[in-house]
């Protein structure tokens, strides 16, 4: 099955570096698909500046399909400037911006709706972890985030493991990205089966070849190490 490497941006990245980044990505890597969710007034400019075959992405939309709703945007607009793919339910909207994984599974449905692809994020905080509950909060958050016949991706990102440079260990990854599997076959059925559950948190060049050949790993969410292009490519080449 075919990898997909996305890159989260985050509140990163300038109108003025778009030309260079999507030149250095090229045509991509054969093989491989590649996804880039910048920040909004981003998704436009680099979805015009990217080949084709490299996907853009929105990193959060709103519960509403439009409405009176001030500064947040909507899925069907992300969908007509060129966005395929959307983050929903990322650790730090969660923590941020109070993000219940009710609101994420019904923000998934919206965007659904509007015919993107979600990218559902799940991940426990260190103290969880360490009070050996970790698979019980990340089971949790796949009842409650995913929507009834969900079609999309999963990401796993130990919370602890985001933005530290600490990477969880294979078996930890390989551990999780089970659990992750057997709820998705229980949660959906046959789609569940075949679903890819990327892993995030800290990747990069160095770590990205032992990560994305543990089994379950379907590919990788990149944060930091997605910000520079050669990074990113080296990542996806590591797939
Ligand atoms: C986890 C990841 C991307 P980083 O948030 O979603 O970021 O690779 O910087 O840990």
């Amino acid at each position: 099955m075919r990898q997909m490497i996305a890159g989260n941006w985050k509140m990163n990245g300038t109108l003025a570096g778009i030309a260079a980044y999507a030149a250095a990505l090229g045509q991509g890597v054969a093989g491989v698909d590649l996804l880039i969710c910048p920040p909004y007034p981003l998704i436009g400019p680099l979805r015009a500046a990217c080949a084709p075959g490299i996907a853009v992405g929105a990193q959060d939309c709103a519960v509403e399909q439009s409405g009176a709703h001030t500064g947040d945007v909507a899925a069907g607009l992300l969908a007509e400037i060129g966005a395929s793919h959307i983050i929903l339910g990322h650790s730090e909207r969660r923590a941020d911006h109070n993000e219940r994984s009710a609101l994420v599974r019904d923000k998934s449905r919206t965007a659904i709706a509007a015919g993107l692809t979600p990218i559902i994020c799940v991940g426990e905080t260190l103290a969880e972890r360490d009070a050996g509950e970790a698979e019980t909060v990340v089971r949790a958050q796949l009842a409650g985030s995913l929507p009834d016949g969900f079609t999309g991706l999963v990401a796993y990102e130990p919370v602890w493991a985001i933005g530290t440079g600490k990477t969880a260990t294979e078996t930890d990854v390989q551990a999780m990205h089970a659990t992750i599997r057997a709820a998705l076959k229980k949660q959906l059925g046959e789609p569940g089966e075949t679903m890819l559950i990327l892993y995030g948190g800290s990747v990069k060049p160095t770590n990205a070849a032992t990560l994305l050949a543990t089994p379950e790993v379907g590919g990788a969410l990149v944060g930091g190490a997605s910000l520079t292009a050669t990074d990113f490519m080296a990542i996806a080449e590591a797939a």
